[in-house]
């Protein structure tokens, strides 16, 4: 069977003549017109990237290489990413557990960190450090063929991955304690020694959870904040580990990946206004203050999709299988019940419905994990699936730097003056 760099290798060569082929047949088609409000309104809808491991659609929400998330669910009962028999499944987490060691100096800078700076910005500071050894880097400056990149991007890619639960696992313990950082288990899968590193992996349920949050947070299309960033500085031959150390720094904004841990907080802070068992009516009232206050109500709403997020839903199915009793879950769900209403009737966000980050916090709160400023670093060390494929992508098929055309207001005016 083979390794992932020997099926790359040979889906590479086809992949580069379809794309050749495609642009040939529909190179000069148009998408039709682009409006100055897209100009103006963070290029929403504006179709602007090509981005293979995954496609969101406004109503059904993500697929990943064409399966739903129920399809990811059924294919692969334990849902390990990629790979479809369990001995590549082994060979690939026995790769991992080989790269997953951090350099000293690494370590190093994370123990330096006060533990009052977000874990956010730890990770990204982690991250970024790793270029250190990066093996594209190191190529590039040797003087690498365009067509070779993708194997160094590779070696990379799979580093990244290989060291993120080290890396988190050492933030967590030195912000929360917990003592030293055990070992990775070579004979084991990632999400099992990312638990393990987290000091949960006597919990075969959380386990089982980190498996679909891994699954359902790796991407969401290319258009996002942290995906984008990542192709984004990866387009300028950064290495992965600086592409997505920038992703990382996105992801850390309210709006994007931090929206997890506001949720949580969200909820904190109306469990101690509210108390126990709170009607719909205080519910409802808490939510409208919360909008009075010309404040979001996290966790709710999209850019692009406009049905409630099938990653909440597979979160809300593992709540309802495992946690039914769960008073935070129950919460949750009297919000989804609500919120909506609340935000049709205001009338302003385009969609009601929740995202993936009203759902992840009580879970992992249900298994004790309740370190709410840690949430995004999870979230992050999932997106780095999603991220470094398409950055294996971009290096295999040549893309080239991104340069978007940019206007002045004063441009825009003059341009349509008379039209
Ligand atoms: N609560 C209150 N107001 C909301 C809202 C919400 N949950 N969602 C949207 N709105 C408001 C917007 O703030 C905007 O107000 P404005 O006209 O005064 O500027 C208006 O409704 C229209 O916004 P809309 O077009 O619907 O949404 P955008 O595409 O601009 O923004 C996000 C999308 C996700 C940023 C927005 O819905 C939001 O702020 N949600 C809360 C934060 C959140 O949950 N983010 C996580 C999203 C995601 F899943 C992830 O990346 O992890």
């Amino acid at each position: 069977a083979p390794t992932l760099k020997e099926r790359l290798a040979d889906l590479i060569p086809a992949e580069i003549e379809n794309v050749k082929a495609t642009r040939a047949e529909h190179g000069k088609k148009s998408f039709g017109p682009v409006i100055v409000d897209q100009l103006y309104g963070g290029m929403r809808g504006l179709p602007a990237l090509i981005w293979d491991g995954s496609v969101l659609d406004a109503e059904e929400g993500i697929r990943f290489r064409g399966m739903t998330i129920p399809e990811v669910q059924q294919a692969l009962p334990k849902a390990p990413w990629w790979v479809p028999t369990q001995e590549q499944v082994n060979a690939l987490s026995r790769d991992w557990a080989a790269r997953s060691s951090i350099p000293s100096f690494v370590e190093e800078i994370l123990d330096r960190c006060p533990p009052t700076l977000h874990p956010m910005s730890q990770f990204s500071l982690a991250v970024t450090a790793l270029n250190h050894d990066s093996a594209f880097a190191k190529a590039y400056a040797q003087g690498i063929s365009k067509k070779d990149y993708w194997q160094p991007t590779f070696e990379d890619a799979m580093d990244l991955i290989a060291k993120l639960p080290n890396i988190a696992g050492r933030i967590f313990r030195n912000v929360y304690g917990g003592g030293k950082l055990p070992a990775i288990e070579a004979d084991k899968d990632y999400s099992y020694n990312l638990a393990k590193l987290l000091g949960f992996a006597d919990k075969p349920e959380f386990v089982e959870l980190l498996r679909l949050y891994i699954t359902i947070h790796s991407d969401h299309e290319g258009g996002n904040v942290s995906a984008h960033t990542g192709k984004l500085v990866g387009s300028a031959l950064s290495d992965p580990f600086l592409a997505f150390g920038a992703s990382l720094n996105g992801l850390a904004g309210p709006l994007h990946g931090l929206a997890n841990q506001e949720v949580l907080v969200w909820l904190r802070k109306m469990q101690s206004k509210l108390g126990e068992n709170p009607t719909d009516e205080a519910v409802r009232e808490y939510v409208w203050s919360t909008l009075k206050a010309g404040q979001v109500v996290p966790g709710y709403g999209h850019a692009v999709l406009r049905k409630t997020d099938p990653r909440y839903m597979a979160q809300r199915e593992f709540a309802l299988k495992h946690l039914p009793d769960d008073p935070m879950f129950k919460l949750v769900s009297q919000v989804f019940n609500i919120v909506p209403n609340v935000l049709l009737e205001a009338g302003k966000a385009k969609n009601p419905w929740p995202n993936v980050d009203a759902h992840s916090g009580v879970l992992l709160t249900h298994y004790g994990l309740d370190q709410m400023n840690f949430y995004t670093v999870l979230f992050g060390v999932s997106r780095a699936f999603g991220v470094a494929a398409q950055l294996i992508w971009d290096r295999a098929l040549g893309a080239p730097i991104e340069r978007p055309k940019s206007y002045s207001t004063a441009a825009i005016q003059k341009m349509f003056k008379d039209k």
